[in-house]
């Protein structure tokens, strides 16, 4: 059972109070998810962030404006289950505690819902996600005119919630803002402790085990998504997860790893030598990465986009890839032809927050939309030069580096809240040798 003080749901009434200003007449209904029995259960994104409940099989029919205005639906006390599986609320003990209008069995909910949406206007849903809450919502979207006895009107339209919650969601409150660097800063603590564990014949699974204790040790939620620890060629893997393999002396590691905290998560890869020292070649691609992560950083700014950063990331890149002899010929035809994507395949960064890519578009009707302040977004660039690679210099196959960090865009400069852990070369080296 989760432990919340009055403060914290506060933040949940406010942000519902918001929604209420966008919204008249809309109603949403957002389901918790459906425990899968993998772990600790992580209910829907959108649910949380206007609910705070964290229960499976539980419904939140939030209707700005209206009477009653926030009504959840969950799971029945049942002495038995709670022995199996923990403690319910219930609907009596949710009432009070989240403060919602009304509160029901979830069992009552099909029948509960036609009487809910019969002021919608339009009904905010997750559509294609569960074929019984489809079918459920379809069938009291049809019902809910008939109870004003409105026969024969066309059902109101189906929005995605993603269109309503995206925008409020993207930008992070001063409370959002606080929680986010506390998950940041308990990450850095995290990798920094890696970056003294690792060393040569240790296993990519005893620097994962480094991590996972550190999180919780520091009271995090949950690992943010599947960490990864990346040794020698795996760093060339983008989404390696096995984690399991032998480093060797000479190999860098690649941690991608963050943790959640408050249901914020932070996001942070950095790249070292095992052995505390790099080698002439890693350095060279090292730095590269490095001084384009520098370049960037101050435009993350109001009006820029992650488009423009984007562009940008691949002009430096092909420059450094040039001057690497990873590539030769006019960078403007390399960057035309796309060359650099067998070194620099993915994007230069995204949103991040309740969820680790999180709501918020890059582009709207084919334009890129601009950072704003209150938005974090991360900054991670990276080279990979594929082991097999028979057109790469020898001594560059087989080296992978990013170095990711997570940026709050303000309306002055940019604050780095992973700033806490070391990328220049001779910070990372001296704090691998401690
Ligand atoms: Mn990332």
């Amino acid at each position: 059972m989760v432990t919340r003080t009055f403060e914290d749901l506060q933040i949940f009434a406010k942000r519902r109070k918001k929604l209420a200003s966008l919204a008249g007449g809309e109603v949403l209904v957002l389901f918790s998810g459906k425990d899968q029995h993998l772990g600790a259960f992580r209910a829907d994104s959108h649910f949380v962030y206007l609910t705070g409940f964290e229960e499976p099989e539980a419904c939140a029919v939030i209707r700005p404006g209206l009477d009653p205005e926030f009504v959840l639906f969950v799971r029945p006390k049942d002495a038995v289950m709670e022995t199996w599986e923990g403690y319910r609320h219930g609907p009596e003990g949710t009432k009070d505690i989240y403060a919602c209008d009304q509160s029901f069995s979830i069992h009552e909910l099909s029948k509960k819902l036609p009487e809910l949406l019969k002021d919608a206007k339009s009904i905010y849903f997750d559509l294609g996600k569960n074929p019984d809450h489809d079918r459920m919502l379809l069938e009291a979207r049809r019902q809910a005119p008939l109870l004003n006895r409105r026969s024969g009107q066309p059902p109101v339209p189906i929005r995605d919630p993603k269109d309503i919650l995206a925008p409020l969601r993207v930008i992070k409150s001063p409370q959002e803002i606080e929680w986010m660097r506390e998950a940041c800063q308990l990450s850095v603590k995290a990798h920094q402790a890696c970056m003294k564990m690792a060393k040569p014949d240790m296993n990519e699974k005893q620097i994962h085990g480094c991590l996972m204790f550190h999180f919780f040790d520091q009271l995090a939620q949950q690992e943010a998504y599947s960490s990864i620890v990346a040794s020698g060629p795996n760093a060339t893997v983008l989404h390696y997860r096995d984690n399991n393999r032998v480093m060797e002396d000479g190999d860098l590691l690649l941690i991608d790893a963050g943790a959640q905290k408050y249901f914020l998560n932070a996001d942070i890869t950095r790249t070292f030598p095992v052995n505390g020292k790099f080698t002439e070649p890693q350095k060279q691609i090292y730095q590269s990465v490095l001084d384009c992560q520098k370049k960037l950083i101050p435009l993350m700014q109001p009006g820029f986009s992650l488009v423009e950063l984007q562009d940008k990331a691949i002009a430096i890149l092909t420059e450094a890839l040039v001057e690497l002899n990873l590539l030769s010929g006019s960078i403007k035809d390399l960057i035309a032809d796309k060359k650099y994507q067998k070194y620099y395949p993915h994007g230069i960064g995204h949103y991040l927050g309740m969820d680790v890519h999180d709501v918020g578009l890059s582009k709207q009707d084919d334009k890129p939309v601009p950072l704003e302040s209150g938005m974090v977004v991360t900054m991670e660039p990276g080279l990979y030069i594929p082991l097999d690679d028979p057109e790469a210099p020898l001594e560059f196959r087989g080296i992978g580096v990013r170095i990711e960090d997570d940026v709050l865009i303000t309306d002055k400069d940019p604050e780095v809240l992973t700033a806490g852990l070391v990328k220049e070369v001779k910070d990372v080296e001296a704090l691998c040798q401690s």
